[in-house]
């Protein structure tokens, strides 16, 4: 950290920040990276193949879950920052717990990207106001152990804009520096498909709020059950052009970056976007 905080990763184009789940039960790959060699090297693979950025989490947030205890969240997440940051890469921690923030941003994290939005940790906006990090302000509406039943909107691209802007301003005012603030519409939490989609079709009112948006869609289950044949929704590990697809209409549509658990295609997927979006 310099004297004077770590400013947002910028590139002129939609970035590619590739997920990094040290958990035994996310979604979509838990239990593949709970060994800290193990997500280390799977960090790096998702740098090799193009990702601009990284995102550890220690706890999943997939409907349902339970919550893993302070110290076990810290002890999957913190090593594994460690080893990813030592080599220079901008590293969030994707945590709702100051004190997995706080040990992560010690061990060479760069940005804090709570899910919560600040809201499940009283504690958390004012660490990240005085290490002068940046920080992403997810949509959320409660625990992920009963979201889902919290999924009833009137109008839901309203709310949630209302609701992130009201986080931002709750950010503002506890000194952490506009630059430095990202929103996120939280797609899956606690939300359905046609949620989701709506949030998507109207990216734009949440990217004229004048914060860059990060956009998480990956292998989500809104794409797996877009997908479906009669029979079953398309699996986790089938989901990939989708989301690809995501990555490429979320880039042209202005949002900050995408948060995807494959980057090779989704960091073509920006590039196209970026040259496309380009007058010469
Ligand atoms: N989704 C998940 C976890 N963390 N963070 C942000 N900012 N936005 C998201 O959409 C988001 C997140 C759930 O997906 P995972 O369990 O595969 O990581």
């Amino acid at each position: 950290m310099t004297e004077s905080g770590t400013p947002l990763l910028r590139a002129g184009r939609c970035l590619v920040m590739g997920v990094v789940n040290v958990t035994p039960d996310s979604f979509s790959d838990g239990g593949r990276w709970v060994d800290t060699a193990a997500a280390v090297s799977h960090g790096a693979a998702l740098l090799d193949d193009g990702a601009d950025m990284l995102d550890v989490g220690g706890e999943s947030t997939r409907p349902g879950a339970g919550r893993p205890s302070v110290s076990d969240e810290r002890d999957r997440a913190v090593p594994v920052v460690n080893g990813l940051a030592t080599t220079g890469v901008p590293v969030s921690i994707d945590t709702t717990r100051s004190d997995v923030a706080q040990a992560a941003l010690d061990c060479g994290a760069s940005m804090v990207n709570d899910v919560s939005g600040g809201l499940a940790d009283p504690r958390m906006l004012p660490m990240v106001a005085e290490r002068a990090v940046p920080v992403v302000l997810m949509h959320w509406r409660g625990p992920s152990v009963d979201m889902q039943q919290r999924a009833q909107y009137g109008d839901v691209v309203a709310e949630v804009c209302d609701h992130l802007a009201a986080r931002a301003d709750a950010a503002l005012a506890t000194g952490i520096d506009s630059a430095r603030i990202v929103l996120d519409p939280g797609l899956g939490f606690g939300k359905r498909a046609e949620h989701n989609w709506a949030l998507l079709h109207r990216l734009d009112t949440l990217v004229e709020l004048g914060f860059p948006v990060l956009v998480g869609a990956s292998r989500k289950s809104f794409l797996g059950s877009l997908l479906a044949t009669d029979d079953e929704d398309r699996p986790v590990n089938q989901r990939e052009d989708a989301t690809t697809a995501v990555t490429a209409l979320a880039a042209a549509a202005g949002a900050w970056a995408v948060r995807v658990h494959e980057s090779r295609a989704s960091a073509d997927a920006v590039r196209v976007a970026a040259s496309w979006g380009r007058r010469s």
